[in-house]
């Protein structure tokens, strides 16, 4: 950890009616004393006068907090000053800290890194407050306190000890003579090893539920040049986000708005038609329409029933469960012609017949597939990775044809699964835990 009292204006930037100044460090109490003000009692909001340690102006009258090490949100001790929020009041206070001897500027994310450091929460718990503190819809909200508060670290050092436990009882049996080994130890070992690689598998499978609420779910408006993508969108994202004209072909470039459906976060996108051209720059538009579809989560494949036919094979192509058909310029009333693969939403995107419904059906599709569930889904790609490393070690300790000629083995690799869960919540120092476990261990001889 890097040496030093730090702070920082921990509220956001811009005139306010109070900003926060949040310090962390051994020397933070002393701040009272240079800037002429009394220390409060611990924990309790007290109004203070602040003063300009060199010429005695005042700066600010405050609320102040102090809180003694370790009972702080850094484990250190923090003083917080609720200051005026001026540019001149801000300003005046950080320069005087920035005078002091020991005091320097926090760099991102510090006053978190050293909670992390001080054991005060595990790194699970520090990406959830990270991305409290970037949620702008009430799931994201939602997943990201559960995530603050434990629930996902919590799960992982639970898995996490189940393996500890397991490798501890191979290992202490690694000095036994072959009949003092307990009957049943390897089946025992084994089918705890099982029953834990299936909900690890299980939740690793979820479809990025997690990932999607935090990052966003992927709708992608696809369909032929001029059925009225844009204007579709425009509608969704009530206002003018992308240019709509009666020339086929206007789309070139993926145009992205954010929506919230149901609280849940969604990145949706506009593309060019998709039809064969000779046109360099239209068929680039065309790979990225095509790129956009393929990633998308869902689909909103727009049909105009004036155009023949409806849908060229390219976008018969695209039809799957998650696309949702709609049939644009239901104002026209126009009949659809010919074969239909699937069941489609009528909507007018010029006067906003059906979007309603449209919306509602892209809501619940959504919902179905995204929302907070009971469990807590891991949210971001460094979690996947090192449950897929977890996953691998466990695989290798079930190829190991004899747990009893080969405990070592097995025991190895029950500590790299071990590694891998504890690389997600920052404990890897698995040494003390080992020793915790031996201690009041019984392996009944
Ligand atoms: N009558 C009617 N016209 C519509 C409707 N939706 C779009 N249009 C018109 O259809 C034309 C094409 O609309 P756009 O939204 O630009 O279509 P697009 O699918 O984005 O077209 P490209 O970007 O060229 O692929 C414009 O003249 C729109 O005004 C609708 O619901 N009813
Ligand atoms: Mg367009």
């Amino acid at each position: 950890m890097k040496a030093g009292t730090i702070f920082a204006v921990a509220s956001g930037v811009g005139k306010a009616g109070v900003a926060v100044i949040r310090v962390s460090g051994d020397a933070a109490e002393s701040l009272f004393t240079t800037l002429r003000a009394r220390c409060p009692q611990p924990r309790t909001a007290t109004r203070v006068s602040l003063f300009e340690p060199l010429t005695g102006r005042l700066l600010d009258e405050a609320l102040a907090l102090w809180f003694p090490a370790p009972k702080s949100f850094t484990g250190e001790n923090v003083v917080e000053l609720h200051v005026h929020g001026g540019r001149a009041v801000i300003d005046g206070v950080m320069a005087v800290l920035t005078g002091l001897h020991g005091f320097r500027l926090a760099e991102p994310g510090e006053f978190t890194r050293r909670a992390f450091e001080n054991n005060k929460m595990d790194l699970t718990a520090a990406e959830g407050l990270a991305d409290l503190v970037d949620a702008e819809t009430s799931a994201q909200r939602d997943q990201a306190l559960r995530q603050m508060q434990g629930a996902l670290g919590d799960l992982y050092e639970d898995w996490r000890h189940r393996l500890l436990r397991a490798s501890a009882y191979l290992e202490t049996t690694i000095d036994f003579a072959e009949e003092d080994i307990p009957v049943g130890l390897e089946a025992d070992v084994r089918s705890q090893v099982t029953t834990l690689k299936q909900q690890i598998a299980a939740h690793l499978s979820d479809g990025h539920r997690g990932e999607r609420l935090r990052d966003g779910v992927r709708v992608a408006i696809v369909g032929a040049p001029n059925a009225g993508k844009s204007s579709l969108l425009n509608q969704l994202a009530a206002r003018e986000a992308a240019i709509v004209s009666a020339r086929a072909g206007t789309t070139r470039d993926v145009i992205e708005v954010h929506l919230a459906l149901a609280g849940i976060p969604v990145v949706l996108s506009d593309t060019a038609g998709i039809r064969k051209t000779s046109d360099e720059i239209e068929s680039e538009g065309v790979r990225r329409a095509l790129a956009q579809a393929a990633q998308a989560d869902f689909r909103v494949l727009v049909a105009d029933p004036g155009q023949t036919p409806l849908l060229s094979p390219d976008l018969l192509a695209l039809i799957d469960v998650q696309t949702l058909v709609v049939l644009n310029k239901a104002d026209l009333n126009l009949p659809v012609d010919g074969h239909f693969p699937c069941e489609a939403v009528s909507v007018s995107a010029l006067t906003g017949l059906g979007i309603k419904e449209l919306l509602e059906t892209l809501t619940s599709k959504v919902r179905d597939r995204f929302d907070l569930t009971d469990q807590p889904s891991l949210t971001r790609a460094r979690h996947r990775t090192a449950l897929d490393r977890c996953l691998q070690a466990l695989t290798r300790f079930e190829e190991v044809p004899s747990l009893i000629d080969r405990p070592e083995l097995g025991a190895e690799n029950l500590r790299s699964a071990c590694m891998a869960l504890g690389h997600i919540t920052g404990r890897v120092d698995v040494e003390d835990v080992l020793d915790v476990i031996f201690r009041d261990f019984c392996i009944g001889k």
